[in-house]
């Protein structure tokens, strides 16, 4: 009895054998994947905490470099835990390229479920983890430190990546309109956050030095446009105390809703108005 008893167990399970390892695999792969899902980092996850970026990037024909850029910040913030939208503020007026206020349009544009922006360069790439991205809270936190940038050096640099929460891009009254080609635009933006009593943070603790970003700029072929036209010459080292969120004219052309390698992003084709009493050197000629 005890035998036939013992043995049962055997034959029934020598039975079942031929389905039991693909039974086995089905719920292991289940399971694996039910950890993979609740594992992966979504922004539903209430870990991610409260507040949310608008990573503004002024934007004109970089189109390579956009689609290397938005798949890999989608990523890197996710890993980060951090809440955000990606817009692409393009500008599609024949004016010159003017990135400040690109990034006044951008933080008008970007919706009330933001509460903080990055003002964000295409074609420059954060590759240390360590890198702090949150809600700069205490005031602007200048992620692209002079310590760490591959190119710019000088104490009061605030170009390239810079966080800002919207109520402290507020009390700037935005960026100055007045700076049309290269430059100049974020040395002002400085003496605003100064002016507005704002203390500047930046990265501490980050061992990577000038190999902490990856600047995916080619000057042969992406020229920076630094011509000065007539007054631009003096013009482009004053302060702007008047202009700003409060003076900037545009018109938002078309607002379309993309996916990069299954990264989202908003591009908003914009016309910038150029009020040419003000700043001729809107225009070349
Ligand atoms: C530096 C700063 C930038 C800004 C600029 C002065 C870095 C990495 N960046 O940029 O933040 O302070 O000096 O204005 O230090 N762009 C276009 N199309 C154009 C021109 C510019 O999309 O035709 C955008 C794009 O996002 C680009 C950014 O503006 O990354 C800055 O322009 P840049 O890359 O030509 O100049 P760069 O690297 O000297
Ligand atoms: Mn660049």
């Amino acid at each position: 009895m005890m035998y036939s008893s013992r043995r049962k167990p055997v034959l029934y399970f020598k039975e079942d054998r031929r389905f039991l390892p693909w039974k086995c695999s089905v719920v292991k792969l289940f399971g694996l994947c039910m950890v993979l899902v609740l594992a992966a980092p979504t922004a539903d996850d209430p870990s991610w905490g409260p507040h949310k970026m608008a990573l503004l990037i002024p934007f004109r024909e970089r189109f390579e470099e956009l689609l290397v850029f938005v798949p890999y910040m989608h990523a890197f913030l996710n890993k980060k835990k951090i809440r955000h939208k990606i817009f692409v503020i393009n500008q599609m007026d024949h004016y010159r390229f003017n990135r400040a206020s690109l990034i006044n349009v951008g933080f008008l544009e970007s919706g009330n479920d933001t509460d903080y922006i990055a003002m964000h360069d295409v074609d420059l790439l954060p590759l240390n983890d360590a890198l702090d991205y949150g809600f700069p809270e205490q005031g602007p936190f200048h992620v692209a430190s002079p310590d760490l940038h591959p190119l710019y050096h000088y104490k009061t640099y605030v170009g390239g990546i810079l966080l800002l929460t919207k109520q402290h891009y507020h009390m700037c009254n935005g960026m100055s309109n007045r700076f049309w080609g290269w430059g100049r635009e974020d040395d002002e933006f400085y003496r605003r956050l100064r002016t507005a009593g704002l203390q500047l943070y930046r990265p501490s603790g980050i061992t990577t030095g000038y190999k902490t970003f990856r600047h995916i700029h080619d000057p042969a072929w992406r020229k920076r446009d630094q011509k000065r036209v007539a007054a631009q010459k003096q013009e482009q080292f004053k302060m702007d105390p008047e202009g700003g969120l409060t003076n900037l004219r545009y018109k938002v052309e078309s607002r379309q809703d993309l996916t990069i390698s299954g990264a989202p992003c908003t591009v908003l084709s914009i016309k910038l108005e150029c009020d040419q009493s003000q700043t001729p050197w809107c225009l070349l000629s």
